[in-house]
């Protein structure tokens, strides 16, 4: 197991460099980089025997075993936010994979979907949308057909019948395990997530000749309910919100800032208390614009509720259980296939950075617990 555990951190560390940008790690939806990741982890996969194609939504499909046979689906996402480290999403392919070179005798169909992030469309899952027979917008269909790929065809990436359970292998991506000093965990619930896009509409103007009282500062705003974010969400017990992404037009030194688009992210593991916060959140920020004669406008970019894993598989992995802070391609998936999470701990607890890793030692444990997974999903699965 150790030399496999080797090749799945080598392949994840050469995949890291397929990417949009030189120097770092940046692969967004259906971009040209994607193309390679396919061609490297197809091979993988046509050398153990595997069946292999892309699907309508560029997802990457590998079936080992009998098709016709009660499957299980091992997977993750291939893309990755920008500057990115080498394990977020791959990793959970590439163990996939691995599981299917150690011939279970199951049936095992290992998928890597090809968005999950968010990144390209502001919106996350496209991959595991499709997978999950979900309807795909227009500017989606547009990237699928200048891909080369056939929009009319997505119906068919929809999973097959024979599939009975879904395991998702990933990093952590927090400080929890490395704390308790264990490698490994079941995932029971992921928590639920809230995103927007805020516009803050104020009014360009002269940088040394505006007097500060008569100014219409859109970056002034958008900093001062920033700042109200954070502290509010730092009383919130187990809320995250954060403002990840700045636009700032025209966004010259000497020019007062006309609009401003911020992104927010607010999470919890308690739906009601999600959605208080965001509330919370939206008003202060129109208090905020109405007091400095700014215009505001937002728009929601994601509503996703918490989702509980399947309790008899979490429990089948026999493992410290917890709940994932971050969002999975498993909490679209779980409504429609019985599915769990394995994760394995983040050193540093850094991950959506290029120091994220893992410990050779915890991929080999993450092997063995898949692979007793497996065996005891067969007799339960059947
Ligand atoms: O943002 C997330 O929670 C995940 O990494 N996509
Ligand atoms: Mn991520
Ligand atoms: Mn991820």
């Amino acid at each position: 197991m150790r030399e496999l555990a080797q090749r799945v951190i080598a392949c994840c560390r050469e995949l890291a460099d397929f990417s949009e940008e030189p120097g770092r790690t940046t692969r967004t939806f259906l971009s040209p980089p994607m193309r390679d990741v396919h061609r490297v982890l197809g091979t993988w996969m046509e050398s153990i025997g595997m069946r292999v194609w892309v699907d309508a939504a560029g997802n990457l499909r590998g079936l080992y075993g009998d098709p016709t046979a009660p499957r299980l689906i091992i997977g993750s996402h291939l893309d990755t936010v920008p500057n990115a480290g080498a394990f977020d999403g791959i990793l959970g392919v590439v163990l996939g994979i691995a599981m299917a070179e150690l011939q279970p005798r199951r049936s095992l169909e290992v998928v890597g979907f090809s968005e999950e992030e968010g990144v390209r469309f502001g919106f996350p899952f496209i991959g595991s949308l499709a997978f999950t027979g979900c309807p795909l917008l227009p500017q989606v269909k547009e990237a699928i057909a200048a891909y080369g790929l056939n929009p009319s065809e997505l119906p068919a990436a929809r999973y097959a019948p024979e599939c009975v359970a879904y395991l998702e292998f990933h990093i952590e991506q927090g400080p929890v395990l490395e704390s308790l000093g264990i490698p490994l965990a079941a995932v029971d619930a992921i928590a639920g997530q809230s995103r927007f896009l805020l516009t803050f509409k104020g009014k360009a103007n002269h940088a040394g000749t505006t007097p500060m009282r008569l100014r219409q500062d859109a970056l002034a705003a958008a900093a001062q309910w920033i700042g109200e974010v954070e502290s509010y969400a730092a009383g919130c017990d187990g809320l995250v919100a954060t403002v990840g992404s700045l636009k700032v037009s025209p966004n010259a030194g000497n020019v007062i800032p006309g609009e401003v688009q911020a992104s927010l992210d607010v999470r919890h593991s308690d739906n009601v208390q999600r959605l208080r916060a965001v509330q919370d959140l939206l008003t202060s920020a129109e208090k905020i614009c109405a007091a400095r004669r700014i215009e505001l406008a937002y728009e929601q970019r994601l509503d996703q509720p918490a989702v509980p894993m399947n309790n008899d598989l979490t429990q089948l992995l026999g493992l410290h259980r917890m709940t994932s802070a971050a969002g999975h391609d498993a909490m679209i998936v779980a409504p429609h296939i019985p599915s769990t999470m394995l994760f394995l701990r983040s050193p540093g607890g850094i991950s959506h950075h290029p120091d994220e890793t893992v410990l050779p030692e915890d991929v080999e444990a993450a092997l063995e617990a898949g692979a007793r997974f497996i065996s005891a999903l067969g007799a339960k699965y059947v």
